[in-house]
């Protein structure tokens, strides 16, 4: 059985998120059957684009690459590895932002957002995060790449930089494909619930980590602002309380429908308090295995090792062949 490979990544710019967990991490577990191999790394290339502190941001690395497998990613069926370990992702990344055009990473709608949230460090970087991570999909040869809503048009571009790359040199990389959640592709931030949750978002109460301890997650979500409706309601007036269910049902496996009937006629309070109880109830378990895998150092170098030896064995001969087609390979075999 040939198998499909997947793809994805997570940047070690704060605290991974609910949002993240439920947009994509809890996907990535999901993907690990028997007809497909995946390659997760912790990307700490891309979120260089932002300034880190040196000792902070290799602390964070680690802490995302333990949150990983806590979270389920299993390094028999996964190469779990730092996106530095493997310099193919910069090489490649050189040669595809020679095949991208300037008006294509213009419509970047992360670019306008992070450039507005940064605007003292609008780095060249930061407009080419999405060529990047063009490179991170198509040295592994990636089918599918489990992401939530606001990367969509980062992999739409990647299918269009390796199309015109394949056109261009002949067939060298496999269209991949987004797998996004249909329910929790875009978690709203629990202090504007019109803007995404963010992990790098200054204010904590607009988010949940997933280390959050229990009595801090219950306190964000009954301080999450809603709206003075008092009615409890799925609707785009209500972005609020909308959130407030989409999490409900994602974390209870009840469909909005069920979960709009439960709470008829009962007030926010309760379900910010339902909704808490069920998210603590899932995230305990990981939030506990997260810090014993942390403890462990000599078990989490291990898996990172081994997964980054597995990576740079098929983004070696990715990058070799590209490099072959396009006439930069060895000149004196
Ligand atoms: N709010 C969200 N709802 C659902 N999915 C989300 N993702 C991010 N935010 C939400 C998904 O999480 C994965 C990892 O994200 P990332 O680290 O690559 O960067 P991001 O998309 O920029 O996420 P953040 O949390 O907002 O990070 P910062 O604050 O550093 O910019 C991706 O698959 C993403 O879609």
């Amino acid at each position: 059985m040939e198998k499909k490979n997947v793809l994805s990544g997570i940047q070690p710019s704060g605290i991974i998120t609910l949002g993240n967990y439920v947009g994509a991490l809890r996907n990535w577990a999901k993907l690990q059957t028997d007809d497909r191999f995946c390659f997760y790394c912790v990307a700490n290339l891309h979120a260089m684009t932002v300034r880190q502190d040196p000792e902070v941001f290799r602390q964070r690395t680690i802490e995302a690459a333990a949150l990983l497998l806590a979270c389920g990613i299993d390094p028999k069926r996964s190469a779990l590895f730092i996106q530095s370990s493997v310099h193919e992702h910069a090489e490649l990344s050189w040669v595809l932002n020679c095949s991208t055009y300037m008006g294509e990473l213009n419509r970047m709608t992360q670019f306008k957002d992070k450039s507005a949230k940064h605007a003292d460090n609008i780095n060249a970087g930061l407009f080419t995060y999405p060529v990047l991570m063009a490179a991170d999909i198509l040295l592994y040869q990636a089918s599918y790449v489990p992401v939530g809503h606001d990367q969509k048009q980062h992999v739409e571009i990647a299918r269009d930089i390796a199309e015109r790359f394949n056109k261009l040199y002949g067939e060298t990389f496999v269209i991949p494909e987004p797998f996004i959640p249909k329910v929790g592709g875009r978690i709203m931030s629990l202090q504007d619930p019109t803007k995404k949750m963010s992990k790098s978002d200054p204010n904590p109460s607009s988010f949940i980590a997933i280390t959050d301890e229990p009595n801090v997650i219950l306190k964000k979500f009954k301080r999450a602002v809603t709206d003075s409706e008092a009615r409890i309601a799925y609707n785009e007036n209500q972005p609020g309380i909308a959130n407030l269910l989409s999490i409900y049902s994602i974390f209870t496996g009840k469909t909005i429908e069920e979960a709009l009937e439960i709470f008829d006629g009962m007030g926010y309070g309760q379900l910010k308090v339902a909704t808490a109880e069920a998210v603590i109830e899932e995230l305990t378990p990981i939030r506990e295995e997260y810090n014993r895998i942390l403890a462990d150092r000599v078990y989490l170098e291990g898996v990172l090792n081994e997964g980054a030896r597995q990576a740079a064995a098929v983004a070696e001969k990715t990058l070799h062949n590209v490099y072959a087609k396009t006439g930069l390979g060895s000149f004196f075999a």
